[in-house]
């Protein structure tokens, strides 16, 4: 007899219970009632009148529910235990929408799809309710949030710990081509996966006070203050269920009793002011990803951050340890870049002066217990804070910072005398023109790990960037080349793609990523080379529905979706990509006749908001749309789009729909890349240059698979000193016709001069990223993924090696070789 809907659930969530063994989870109502429980008890809402926002809530804490117990005992196992711990600090986590990937990770996929079918919800409907929390910036913050995932699916004992912004990444418009910036206040409607933990505040100690005047923050000096870190933890849900890590963000608050003791003195209304400006330290995201623009407020939240994050860490360490000297046995903490540089000093502060350990064991014990990845190379993005700020605001880190530099500075000297130039580069204190502290350099000194984040990246670090650190302390310089989650960019984005591949060789690969090799063979079997296609034909379909439904775009998916998704900045060079399409339009232009294999271009990035040049780049590429767009000759064979408002989510919906991944930075300035490997993991073909992981990517599906052009970042830098862009300009003749169409305001009729600056960087000022050095080559491996396009069967079977040859690029793997080479860390199973 078939089962009533009823009693599947039932079922399904008993052996749900069975496989947690957390015991029975109590309800009054029958099992079923999770969803409806919420709906009643938490919005007082009638069930069958309700809005797809109060669905959402109540899914969401029906899921919560199924993993509030197991979480509890994930953090009962660490207590007992007492294991090593690592801690992820990162001033940005891009965590994406939760809803889906908890249920898909928690496997209540069975559950959930009786629900939708039972209630007759409308899914995709409840999903888009819930917002995309844009706590960061980019490549950055979405790293962090892929190791929270492989940590807690590999069963580490980790916590991150980042800043709850009340207002995240901004949301970006198109108003007449021009980027448009919103805030993002994300959290108007209360989220439910956040758990306040008000009981677990720390206190945070200052040496000047802060009022906001006229709008912006301003620091009082002299005047001590005392900050409250509030946290909030989001569960973080291994694969599989088993572990159920925390992230847990901080905002800042002042003391609750403040008021009292102020209003006692008549000032009521000046002690709210001053929570007010408390309050506004956490207030919101800075959208720069590679500018360190010297904002005082960012410094504060860097050390708001890492003083809320220590405290916790250290009262945890305390609580099941005696010896300060096991703290590296029990303590690992990974600084995510140098944003959180400043627990080197806190660190040491608080084993200085809380401890009373002598100087050489809290150098000691610090060291051992830090480690740093850098994520840039770029100049412009190494921080460096005046001490200035130091002084007005944590005058005791300063004085550790100046005797760690004074020890370093003699280790020089001893080692390399009279080598005066060495001992300035590698000095923790920039002079000129004015005192600024150099965070790389202090993390590197204050940790006994410095990690790249892609061969090439590391390479270049330790040659290069911070040569003479990494001949001091040789030991200490390592990579490890990123990666990503394939639970979410894979099993939980593309389940069509997922789904072909399980049936082919099993589920192993979902915690297993290196066994999508087995894919290889089948890449020369006809039926599979079929079904891998008709996934990707009905991926496109779906997310040409999607975009619809989204934005009123329409995109033919019988069309190639050659796509850039990223930032926009001149060194990943969307304005190569520009160019190249400008050369199509032209050939087609001049040979109406031309057979052309019909191609959709696809764009979506933000540009930091002070970023001009990369707002024009933003502009020109609308531009372009438009203007192909409103061409008779050019219907059904070119289209551009610029998606707006880049995030996770159109990420997921993105990526799997793609043919071409375009990954063409200037060699040498892209340290990683990891949009790069979703699109791998996907089944598209990258067309690229030689920079970041794409290097690796290639090695691993060979680089017959990969349409690899450009120069390599050796020819970059030798021919810095001679390079000329005019030189491309005269000799080229499709590079000069592309200029000159966009500087005679073809794609600018309205607007005459506006495109003057891309004529600037481009000749003017030297092409100082190269874009005419390498667009005959882009054009040339352009050709030759045109040409194979054409050729069906060898499409698919390149897309599947590239698919079968990105295991490597799981951060499962990337956080093996940390726990294993960096951490000294192991899982800790939750029983
Ligand atoms: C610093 C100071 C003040 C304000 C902002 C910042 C800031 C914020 C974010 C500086 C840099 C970032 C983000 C950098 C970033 O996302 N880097 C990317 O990291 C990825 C993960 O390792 C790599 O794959 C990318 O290549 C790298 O660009």
């Amino acid at each position: 007899m078939a089962a009533s809907p009823k009693t599947a659930i039932s079922d399904l969530i008993s052996k749900l219970i069975a496989q947690y063994g957390c015991g029975p989870i109590k309800f009054s109502g029958t099992d079923e009632a999770f969803y409806e429980r919420h709906l009643l008890f938490d919005n007082v809402v009638d069930a069958n009148d309700v809005t797809l926002r109060e669905r959402y809530e109540a899914v969401a804490r029906s899921v919560r529910d199924v993993l509030s117990q197991r979480w509890i005992r994930t953090e009962q196992t660490y207590e007992r235990e007492n294991p090593k711990r690592i801690y992820y600090l990162s001033i940005e986590f891009l965590l994406g929408r939760s809803l889906a990937n908890n249920i898909t990770n928690l496997m209540l996929d069975p559950i959930a799809a009786q629900l939708i079918k039972d209630k007759n919800v409308d899914w995709l409907g409840l999903l888009e309710q819930e917002p995309d929390p844009g706590l960061g910036n980019g490549g950055l913050g979405r790293l962090a949030a892929c190791f929270l995932d492989s940590m807690a699916t590999m069963q580490l004992p980790a916590t991150g710990y980042g800043l709850r912004y009340e207002y995240g990444m901004f949301k970006q418009s198109i108003k007449d081509g021009w980027q448009e910036e919103r805030p993002d206040h994300w959290l108007r409607r209360e989220d439910p996966w956040q758990i306040m933990r008000p009981q677990e505040s720390v206190e945070v100690k200052v040496n000047c006070s802060f009022e906001i005047t006229g709008g912006s923050l301003r620091a009082e000096v002299g005047k001590p203050a005392r900050l409250f870190g509030i946290p909030r933890d989001l569960p973080i849900v291994g694969y599989s269920g088993r572990t159920i890590n925390s992230l847990r963000l901080w905002a800042a608050g002042a003391p609750d009793y403040f008021d009292f003791q102020e209003f006692s003195h008549g000032d009521f209304v000046g002690a709210l002011a001053e929570k007010l400006a408390a309050e506004t330290l956490t207030r919101v995201l800075y959208p720069d990803d590679s500018t360190s623009l010297g904002q005082g407020l960012r410094f504060v939240q860097e050390y708001f951050l890492v003083a809320c994050s220590l405290a916790d860490i250290i009262r945890r360490f305390r609580r099941s340890n005696t010896d300060w000297s096991t703290l590296p046995d029990k303590v690992a903490i990974q600084l995510n870049d140098t944003h959180p540089t400043m627990a080197v000093p806190e660190l040491m502060r608080i084993l200085l002066d809380e401890a009373k350990l002598g100087w050489d064991e809290a150098w000691d014990l610090t060291r051992k217990t830090l480690t740093y990845t850098n994520h840039t190379l770029l100049p412009e993005a190494l921080e460096r804070w005046p001490i200035q700020w130091f002084e007005m605001l944590i005058p005791r880190h300063l004085e550790i910072i100046f005797e760690i530099n004074r020890r370093l500075l003699d280790d020089v000297r001893n080692r390399f005398p009279g080598d005066e130039g060495r001992l300035a580069r590698v000095s923790l204190i920039e002079e000129s023109p004015t005192k600024h502290v150099r965070m790389a350099n202090l993390a590197i000194v204050g940790s006994h790990s410095t990690n790249g984040v892609a061969a090439i990246h590391s390479e270049l670090l330790r040659t290069i960037t911070v040569k003479d650190l990494a001949e001091m302390f040789p030991e200490r310089f390592n990579n490890k080349t990123n990666g990503v989650t394939p639970r979410r960019w894979l099993l939980l984005a593309n389940p069509t793609l997922a789904r072909a591949i399980s049936d082919a060789i099993g589920e192993g690969w979902i915690t297993d990523l290196s066994q999508l090799s087995k894919l290889k063979p089948l890449a020369d079997d006809k039926s599979f080379r079929d079904n891998f296609r008709a996934a990707t034909r009905a991926t496109k379909a779906r997310f040409a529905n999607w975009l619809k439904s989204k934005t009123g775009e329409t995109v033919d998916p019988d069309t190639i979706f050659d796509c850039q998704i990223k930032r926009i900045h001149e060194y990943k060079r969307q304005l190569l990509n520009a160019l190249r399409i400008v050369v199509l339009y032209n050939r087609v232009r001049e040979n109406p006749n031309l057979e052309m294999t019909p191609r959709t271009f696809l764009f979506s990035g933000k540009a930091a908001p002070a970023y001009h040049l990369a707002k024009l780049i933003i502009k020109f590429i609308n531009n372009l749309a438009s203007t192909i767009d409103n061409d008779p000759t050019m219907r059904g064979q070119l289209k551009v789009l610029f998606i707006p408002e880049y995030d996770v989510t159109l990420a997921e919906h993105l990526i799997p729909a793609s043919d071409v991944s375009n990954q063409i930075s200037t060699a040498g300035y892209e340290a990683s890349g990891t949009s790069n490997m979703k699109f791998m993991m996907n089944g598209a073909l990258t067309i690229g240059t030689r920079d970041g992981a794409t290097i690796e990517m290639a090695q691993e599906a060979g680089e017959k698979n990969f349409f690899l052009f450009g120069l390599t970042a050796q020819q970059v830098a030798d021919s810095r000193g001679w390079y000329n862009p005019h030189w491309h300009y005269e000799h080229e003749p499709e590079t000069r016709a592309a200029l000159d169409l966009i500087f005679s305001d073809h794609f600018s009729r309205h607007e005459p001069g506006i495109f003057e600056p891309l004529r600037d960087t481009l000749l003017t000022h030297g092409d100082y990223y190269m874009h005419l050095a390498d667009l005959t080559s882009y054009l040339d491996a352009d050709r030759r993924l045109v040409e194979l396009y054409a050729n069906s069967e060898e499409w698919a079977r390149k897309a599947i090696l590239n698919v079968a040859g990105s295991g490597k690029f799981s951060s499962d793997r990337t956080i093996a070789q940390y726990a294993g080479e960096i951490w000294n860390a192991k899982p800790c199973p939750v029983g």
